[in-house]
């Protein structure tokens, strides 16, 4: 029997069992030396590892020894991040940790069938509170909680305020795992890259975060670490991305992520003439890589393994063993045809009949449709910009859009649109941008849901951005699906010569020193 990993949330609170003993064995690993791979802070060091910010921080001792350099280079700083190991080498890595977790629990006399619980904060305004035991400054017994980190900025003040746009779960109705490239679908779970730690220098096309990567997981990040109003360089632990490991709850969100794979994999269109959808890469890229560095898990043992995605595929594998409590999607996928019929008015089961009959064609290459003038500069909290729509780039779009009626004799699906921010350059991660398509002038927001694009979070771009860093300099990009609010204006008439795209924020600004290097539209048809 696979063990279950349960929602925090339905767990007792704010003590239950499963949280009582993490914390304890938590504390027990952050006794542990850093030269013991099985420690907290080199397990923290194995996402990512930064000497000056560590020591700075007191994680490392005046004076204490690290592990030997070729330790560090097997085990520190793998995470994989803007690629489509992401969702594979983080289900290693949480099973690692689970593991060592677990030992510890049961050498301090606790459970033998001990899981890591997940952070589902996508239910309701109560699933989007931070859970109490990892908010308590102390234990129920009056210790200090190691599961508390002052480290933890939120808004600012230490309160964590999730906003539902950070949470929604767009990337379930992503259809492919793998992108198709820059510019256009990036997938639900990133575009192919050999071993990406940060990207791959001076490759801009390997900059772009998959779908679930984005959207929630990097929101989150950002959202709970936040940054030091008194200094604005100070990030929680949870914004860096060499450091946020280093927060207890940087486990649940993982192990929430890692559920929403399972998820993903569980849904279905009516009918689903490309067997590749909703499934993982058949690609030995994806399955036995990478090639370049491999992925390198401690044992509780202090012994090491190597793993591959082929080996994280299945969760009930022995090597694996557990279960999610909630592993169905909160709601099916919804065909871009079908969406399209209801929004002309199509009955929504005739729109799903109809859907349903059509055969679904591979995505040709992303076409250009239009792009911002130059680079915008994101220094105030609402800052807009105009994308120009080639004429007959916008014709070939309207078209495709006409096919997908009823009228057409064989209804096809209609171009996805894509809005690509490129090269999103900047000198800290702490900040989350809202999306909105021409949003009325003066129009709050919030009362206009039906022109949110998306949530973009920077987690990652400061290292992305620094000359010398992976990215060489090229910042993180995103692809945002924006075929829905396309085809509204399309339907009101109101699909102009250009589109006002505006970038609201979603953080008090630590920085205004984040630019854009193009805004672009894309279309890809099938
Ligand atoms: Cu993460």
């Amino acid at each position: 029997m696979p063990r279950t990993r349960r929602n925090v949330w339905k767990l007792s609170q704010p003590w239950d069992d499963v949280l009582l003993w993490y914390a304890r064995a938590v504390g027990e690993l952050q006794t542990r030396p850093i030269t013991d791979p099985t420690s907290w802070a080199s397990l923290g060091a194995m996402h990512g590892f930064d000497r000056g910010l560590w020591t700075a921080l007191g994680y490392i001792a005046q004076g204490a020894p690290l592990p030997p350099s070729a330790v560090q280079a097997r085990l520190w700083q793998q995470c994989q991040h803007q690629t489509w190991y992401f969702l594979s080498w983080h289900r290693g890595y949480l099973a690692a940790f689970e593991a060592i977790v677990r030992s510890a629990v049961v050498k301090l006399g606790g459970p033998a069938d001990w899981a890591l619980p997940y952070w589902n904060y996508s239910t309701d305004v109560q699933s989007r509170r931070l859970p109490a035991a990892f908010a308590d400054t102390k234990l129920p017994d009056g210790q200090d909680n190691p599961l508390f980190t002052e480290r933890r900025y939120g808004r600012g003040d230490g309160t964590i305020v999730i906003d539902p746009r950070d949470v929604m779960l767009t990337a379930l109705n992503e259809r492919y795992y793998t992108g198709t490239g820059p510019n256009g679908a990036t997938g639900f779970g990133g575009l192919k890259t050999e071993f990406s730690h940060f990207a791959t220098a001076g490759d801009e096309t390997h900059n772009y975060n998959g779908q679930l990567e984005g959207r929630p997981h990097n929101i989150l990040h950002v959202r709970i670490g936040g940054f030091d109003p008194s200094d604005s360089q100070q990030v929680g632990l949870m914004t860096n991305p060499d450091t946020a490991a280093l927060d207890p709850i940087f486990w649940l969100h993982h192990a929430n992520i890692d559920r929403l794979w399972k998820t993903w994999l569980q849904q279905t269109l009516p009918r689903t003439a490309r067997p590749d959808q909703f499934k993982n890469p058949a690609d030995a890229g994806w399955l036995d890589g990478p090639r370049d560095r491999k992925f390198v898990m401690p044992r509780p043992d202090g012994t090491e393994y190597t793993f591959t995605s082929r080996d994280v595929t299945d969760t009930t594998a022995p090597a694996l063993d557990y279960v999610y409590e909630e592993e169905q999607p909160p709601q099916p996928a919804t065909p871009v045809l079908e969406a399209r019929l209801e929004r002309l008015g199509v009955a929504p089961g005739r729109a799903a009949e109809i859907a349903g009959a059509v055969v679904m064609s591979p995505l040709k290459e992303p076409e250009l449709v239009g792009a911002n003038d130059s680079v915008l500069r994101l220094n105030s909290p609402d800052v807009e910009t105009a994308v120009r729509l080639d004429r007959g780039a916008r014709n070939d779009l309207l078209e495709s859009m006409k096919r997908s009626t009823l009228e057409s004799a064989t209804p096809h699906e209609p171009d996805h649109v894509y809005l690509n921010l490129e090269n999103i350059k900047s000198p800290t991660d702490a900040a989350i941008i809202y999306v909105y398509i021409n949003l009325p002038a003066g129009a709050n927001p919030d009362d206009h849901p039906e022109c949110f694009a998306g949530a973009v979070s920077l987690f990652g771009a400061r290292k992305a951005t620094a000359a010398d860093g992976p990215h060489g300099g090229n910042g993180i990009s995103e692809s945002l699906d924006i075929t829905a609010i396309v085809d509204r204006l399309h339907i009101n008439d109101a699909l102009g010569p250009e589109l006002s795209v505006k970038f609201v924020a979603g953080t008090p600004n630590a920085t205004d020193k984040i630019t854009i290097d193009r805004v672009s539209i894309y279309r890809q048809g099938h």
